[in-house]
């Protein structure tokens, strides 16, 4: 059994509420998991290795549970388009490419990097239509030690002719990489990714439910992002009440553990929907902005008892970083307070650290905190260089890394009590 103790500043988020914080305390691990935080290592633990990280900051990993791996190559491209038009333009072209297997390493390795990098221990990823790149990818992550989910997409209308597959071959390659992936690694699992309703004939979206209770695989997909979008699934589907409710009727919306990615203009029968099926939101409010998509009512979710994350959504977000993305995810809760009067409060600084971790970390599992029984997936940080330091709380610390801080204050990355070196 591998055991381990890491002795420095720790601070984490049990609840959204507040932060929790042990100055120069021991985060003791065994076989990859918390046992407990202590000022004084008892006897019993007394011959583990002790890692000393002391004055600096030990938190949780980042979850990022919203990103488009083969949108990496497009970062900072087209986004003074709203999303239909970018999709078009950019995306899909892009994503295109990615039966060239070659071009699809070098890119899946740069983002793996960066993951690792920004200090992004989980990931929820869509890979693109491609049964052999997202087996790469899928191999890529397994060798990297990072945590991730990986869906191919599924899309067989309304897209350029390379990226319109055949329904049977389509579901057909997704079950495939089911049966070959979800016992290959503890830490890298396939999700089922139908890319959204308009890219999906009903056809595809009933095989790939019935795919996802048969084998009982997670489902991701987009919900009410844009208004033109929410329009033309009215448009293909009228006779459903709402865009969710399409997703319902084929066992894609809770059924097994779902993302939904946006979420900004719900109706009160989807967040309903949402609640009653525990589906969680994946809130991205880089990409919201960079298409002019709107402001997601965050503070309607957590009212609700909805469970929500953060992602950086590349491409249609800029930055991979998930600091940056808590600080959006902050400033437009701030928008959204005034827009409604200031009856949807913005989201405070615990709020939005535990949505980065423990909000997005609970889809896989207990990740994203230092409870007892969590995984140890933790970052430490030496936030010697931002500035004065004498008489800051931890919590101040830790939000000054948020705001100012960067990858280059990211001293170690660690995943299920593994250090994890940078990838290859
Ligand atoms: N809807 C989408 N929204 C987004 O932000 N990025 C995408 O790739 C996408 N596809 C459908």
């Amino acid at each position: 059994m591998s055991s381990i103790a890491l002795k420095g500043d720790i601070v984490f988020t049990p609840n959204k509420d507040a932060f929790k914080t042990y100055k120069d305390h021991y985060l003791v691990v065994e076989d990859g998991k918390v046992v407990g935080i202590f000022k004084e290592l008892k006897e019993e633990y007394k011959n583990y290795p002790v890692k000393e990280y002391t004055d600096k900051l030990i938190i949780p990993g980042f979850v990022d549970i919203h990103l488009h791996a083969p949108q990496y190559p497009n970062l900072g491209l087209g986004l003074d388009k709203e999303l239909i038009p970018w999709l078009n333009t950019y995306t899909f072209p892009e994503e295109a490419k990615y039966n060239d297997l070659e071009y699809a390493e070098k890119v899946y390795r740069r983002l793996i990097y960066d993951l690792w990098r920004k200090g992004t221990t989980s990931s929820i990823v869509y890979s693109s239509i491609h049964k052999e790149g997202t087996k790469l990818l899928m191999d890529l992550f397994i060798d990297s030690n990072l945590r991730a989910y990986v869906g191919k997409v599924n899309m067989d209308r309304n897209t350029i002719p390379e990226l319109s597959e055949d329904t049977e071959k389509s579901l057909e390659d997704t079950e495939e990489i089911i049966k070959e992936y979800n016992d290959k690694s503890s830490l890298v699992k396939p999700i089922i990714t139908p890319r959204f309703v308009p890219s999906c004939t009903e056809k595809l979206m009933k095989g790939l439910g019935d795919l996802a209770i048969r084998y009982d695989i997670p489902v991701q997909s987009h919900l009410s992002e844009n208004t033109d979008e929410v329009e033309w699934v009215k448009s293909l589907h009228p006779e459903f009440k709402d865009y969710a409710s399409v997703y319902n009727a084929y066992n894609l919306f809770g059924q097994t553990k779902t993302i939904m990615a946006h979420c900004i203009y719900n109706t009160e029968n989807e967040l309903d929907l949402m609640e009653k099926n525990q589906v969680y939101a994946a809130h991205c409010p880089h990409s919201n902005y960079n298409l002019s998509s709107g402001i997601m009512p965050v503070r309607k979710f957590l009212d609700k008892g909805i469970p929500v994350g953060l992602g950086s959504d590349v491409s249609g977000g800029h930055s991979l970083s998930m600091p940056s993305v808590m600080v959006a995810a902050i400033q437009a809760s701030k928008m959204k307070w005034l827009e409604t009067n200031k009856e949807l409060k913005p989201l405070t600084s615990s709020e939005a650290f535990f949505l980065a971790t423990k909000g997005g970390g609970s889809f896989f599992g207990k990740v994203g905190s230092f409870e007892e029984g969590y995984a140890l997936d933790a970052l430490v940080i030496d936030d010697s260089d931002l500035g004065h330091m004498d008489g800051l709380s931890l919590e101040d610390r830790l939000q000054r890394f948020i705001y100012i801080g960067d990858d280059r204050n990211i001293v170690e990355r660690y995943v299920d009590g593994k250090r994890v070196e940078k990838p290859m």
